[in-house]
């Protein structure tokens, strides 16, 4: 309880909540009772082997102090966070981006350089979900009705079939529609919030900034794709906000080799001028 106690008004609050309904919520009061009930039933499957091929201590039942520091390796240098208040944040894993025949090989780009990232990112999933932690899910779409997509953006590319448009795996970027959803293999639990984005940053024309402040969140761990477009354009904004991001490196992907490497590289340069970047090996690592 005293290290608890020593990480401020949040865990001072899950103190006096452990006290009375002991050890176990005790250890998670930072979290909403769905998170709660979340976690147990994750714990379950866990003891279970069912979900979580990666088993560590912790996975196995013990928990993790979610108030200790954790360090990083990363470039430039140590990314350190406090589990508390840090969540990952999953960029637009999405079947219209990631599989054959979505919208990102119908613009002729090779899905195989995004879909490499798929099972770092579960591996990471599974380890950060085993830990009780916190995880943002974001998709790129629109409304049915296309209110919320500009005229530009439905433009740009001069393709025969576009944004809105009837596809393959539904309505091309379009809510509701197969190709819009998660993949199924990072697919989203019923406590982890879905952030739904016209844009290609995660905050605009969206609610995660105040998600964020209304869970004490400062600093988020960064996957998905693309690269060097929502990636890169979500950790500048987050960046603006005030927030620190680790992007790590296999567990986002570029349709271009190039970008890949370059969309890494300004983030990390003069002296993470964006934030940091690690990979998941390190990530997984340091939760231990
Ligand atoms: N999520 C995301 O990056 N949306 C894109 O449209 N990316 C492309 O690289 N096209």
């Amino acid at each position: 309880m005293r290290i608890v106690a020593r990480g401020g008004k949040i865990a001072a609050a899950s103190k006096a909540e452990g006290t009375k309904r002991g050890h176990f919520t005790y250890k998670f009061g930072f979290l909403s009772l769905g998170h709660r009930i979340g976690t147990l039933a994750r714990l379950v499957l866990n003891v279970r082997g069912c979900d979580h091929p990666r088993i560590s201590s912790n996975q196995r039942g013990v928990l993790m102090n979610v108030n200790r520091t954790v360090s990083v390796d990363a470039e430039p240098y140590s990314f350190e966070f406090e589990p508390a208040h840090c969540a990952l944040l999953i960029i637009d894993m999405q079947r219209d981006f990631l599989e054959p025949g979505g919208f990102g090989e119908m613009l002729g780009n090779d899905v195989s350089r995004l879909r490499s990232t798929i099972e770092p990112n579960r591996r990471l999933l599974a380890a950060w979900r085993g830990e009780g932690l916190q995880v943002i899910h974001t998709r790129e779409g629109h409304r049915p009705d296309l209110t919320d997509l500009p005229p530009a953006k439905k433009a740009r590319g001069r393709s025969k079939t576009s944004i809105g448009d009837e596809g393959p795996m539904g309505r091309i970027l379009v809510r509701g529609q197969p190709g819009h959803d998660i993949i199924p293999e990072l697919y989203p639990l019923p406590t982890e919030p879905v952030i739904d984005k016209p844009g290609k940053g995660a905050f605009f024309a969206t609610d995660l900034h105040a998600i964020l402040q209304s869970r004490g969140i400062q600093k988020l761990v960064v996957t998905g794709v693309t690269t060097e477009v929502c990636v890169n354009t979500t950790v500048r904004e987050a960046n603006d906000r005030g927030f620190d991001c680790l992007v790590l490196a296999d567990c986002v992907g570029s349709y271009f080799p190039e970008f890949q490497e370059m969309g890494l590289q300004m983030i990390k340069a003069q002296g993470g001028i964006f934030g940091w970047v690690s990979d998941s090996a390190r990530m997984l690592a340091a939760l231990g």
